[in-house]
């Protein structure tokens, strides 16, 4: 990787159509999503969505201030991390879970840089059900325009190199959106 790299992204649409329609039924089946809080300036604020942490018994996430401790690997979550990783040689130890049950959940600007995750995480995001784009915006200091990306069911999306470094991102409020279910599978130092 070159020094100057500020962006990394992988895009596969519809890889997810192999684990049919009846992924996020499944998942929201064999998965208990709860609703947590975050700290935010020393308060405790309700996220506004559904939220479970699934990944080896020793892959802990310290995640906005709170210590995830990871729930045993479920059958549906865990033949996509299977699929994913044989697919692009990866390798990953835990998948946070995102639970979006309309257009009023979201998830608000942040990068996925938490010191366990190392200095450049790579990350596989997996979209089921609504389409729900997700927005990219530099962070300070770096030229570049924000952007989005669409994600349609069953979208995979890397998130490489030095991108959480450089840039924000987030799921913006929408009106007219359906449930929405998105997997991200990271590697935790240990
Ligand atoms: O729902 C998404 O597509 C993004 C999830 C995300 O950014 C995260 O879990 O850190
Ligand atoms: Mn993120």
């Amino acid at each position: 990787m070159n020094e100057n790299e500020i962006l990394r992204l992988v895009v596969v649409p519809g890889f997810g159509e192999k684990f049919n329609s009846d992924a996020l039924k499944t998942i929201l089946s064999e998965v208990s999503l709860e609703e947590k809080s975050i700290l935010l300036f020393g308060k405790e604020i309700l996220q506004p969505r559904l939220i479970a942490y699934q990944g080896d018994p020793d892959a802990f996430y310290t995640y906005s201030g709170r210590k995830l401790s990871p729930q045993p690997w479920t059958p549906k979550i865990d033949a996509i991390k299977n699929s994913i990783e044989k697919d692009f040689g990866v390798r990953f130890n835990s998948c946070l879970i995102n639970y979006y049950r309309n257009g009023r959940d979201s998830m608000g600007w942040h990068s996925d840089n938490e010191p366990e995750l190392g200095m450049k995480p790579l990350i596989a995001s997996i979209s089921f059900g609504e389409n729900r784009a997700i927005q990219f915006k530099p962070k300070k200091g770096i030229v570049f325009q924000a952007f989005s990306v669409p994600q349609p069911d069953g979208t995979l999306l890397f998130m490489a190199g030095n991108t959480q470094r450089f840039f924000l991102h987030s799921i913006p409020k929408s009106n007219r959106a359906q449930p929405r279910l998105n997997l991200t599978f990271r590697r935790i130092l240990t």
